[in-house]
C-alpha cells in the first residue's frame, strides 16, 4: 500500500538534500532558455558545479512559442555542429537557414544539460545579488520561489553563493538590471533593446557576451539589452552561440583564479 505520509518523507528528505546542495556552487545561470541551457551544459561537462534557477516551471523560455506561436525556429549554418552536438534534427529551408521544431531543441538542450550534471531549480525567482567589496565583485544571488514573489509577499529569501553569475534571463536582462540598481558602484548603465535587425543582432549578441563586471556574466538577449543591440526575432542560432561563448570564457576566469 501507498503511504501518503512516506510519499511526503520521500519528496522532503531529497528536496532538502538538493536545497543545501545548492547553497554554494560554482556558477548559477539565471533562466532556462536557449543561452542558459547552452551555457550550462559546456561548464557542466568541462567539470564546474553548475545551478539553474529558473522563475518558470519549464525550460525554455522564448523558444516554445516559436514564431509568433508557429512551431518552428530558424538556426543559420554555422550552429549546424552545435544542433548536432546536442543531437537537434533541423531541416535546410534555403538561404542558408535551417529549421527546427521548439519543443525538440528544447527538449535535447535540456536533456544534455542534465545529463552533464547541472542542477536545476524551478519556480526560484531571482529578485537581488550577493556582492562583495575589496575587491569588488558579484558572489551569488539572492531567491525566492515565484509563487511568493508574485504574490507580492514580503518573504526573506535564501541565498546561493556563487563565483559566477549568469544572467540568461532574456530580454529584460533582469539581474543586471537589479545590479545597476541596487550596486551603484558597479557603473552598469543599461542603454536598452534597439529595433529589429537580424543579421546584425546575431553577431552583435554573440560579439558582446562576456564579463559584465567581476562575477556578473551575461548571454543571449539580455546582452541586446545592456549594451544597446538590435533585436533578431525567432533566428536562435546567436542564442546557442552566446551559450557556448560565455561557457568558455567563464570556465577560463574560474581555471585562472583556483
Ligand atoms: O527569454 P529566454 O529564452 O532568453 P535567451 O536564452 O533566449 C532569447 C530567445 O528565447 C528569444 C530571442 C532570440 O531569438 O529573441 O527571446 O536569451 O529565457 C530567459 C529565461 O529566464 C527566466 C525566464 O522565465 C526565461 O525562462 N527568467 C527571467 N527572469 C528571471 C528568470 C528571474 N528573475 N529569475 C529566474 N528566472
Amino acid at each position: 500500500m501507498i503511504r501518503e505520509a512516506e510519499i511526503t518523507r520521500a519528496i522532503v528528505r531529497y528536496a532538502l538534500k538538493d536545497l543545501e546542495n545548492f547553497s554554494e556552487v560554482d556558477v548559477v545561470i539565471v533562466g532556462a532558455g536557449p543561452s542558459g541551457l547552452t551555457a550550462s551544459y559546456y561548464l557542466s561537462r568541462t567539470g564546474f558545479k553548475v545551478l539553474i534557477l529558473e522563475r518558470r516551471f519549464s525550460f525554455g523560455g522564448g523558444t516554445g512559442p516559436g514564431g509568433n506561436l508557429l512551431p518552428r525556429v530558424v538556426f543559420q549554418e554555422e550552429v549546424i555542429p552545435i544542433l548536432k552536438e546536442f543531437g537537434v534534427r533541423y531541416v535546410s529551408a534555403g538561404d542558408g537557414l535551417y529549421v527546427v521544431s521548439p519543443a525538440e531543441v528544447i527538449a535535447k538542450l535540456a536533456a544534455k544539460a542534465i545529463d552533464a550534471g547541472v542542477g536545476v531549480l524551478f519556480g526560484a525567482h531571482v529578485q537581488d545579488l550577493i556582492y562583495r567589496v575589496d575587491p569588488l565583485r558579484v558572489s551569488g544571488v539572492v531567491w525566492v520561489w515565484t509563487p511568493v514573489h508574485e504574490g507580492g509577499y514580503h518573504v526573506d529569501p535564501l541565498f546561493t553563493e556563487s563565483k559566477a553569475v549568469v544572467d540568461a534571463t532574456g530580454h529584460d536582462a533582469e539581474v543586471i538590471s537589479i545590479a545597476s540598481k541596487k550596486i551603484p558602484e558597479l557603473n552598469i548603465v543599461m542603454k536598452g533593446e534597439r529595433s529589429a535587425y537580424a543579421d546584425l543582432s546575431e553577431k552583435l549578441v554573440v560579439e558582446y557576451t562576456g564579463k559584465v563586471v567581476p562575477g556578473l556574466y551575461v548571454t543571449g538577449m539580455a546582452t541586446a539589452n545592456i549594451y544597446g543591440l538590435p533585436r533578431m526575432g525567432p533566428i536562435f542560432g546567436g542564442m546557442l552561440l552566446s551559450g557556448r561563448k560565455i561557457a568558455d570564457i567563464i570556465a577560463k576566469d574560474l581555471k585562472e583564479h583556483q
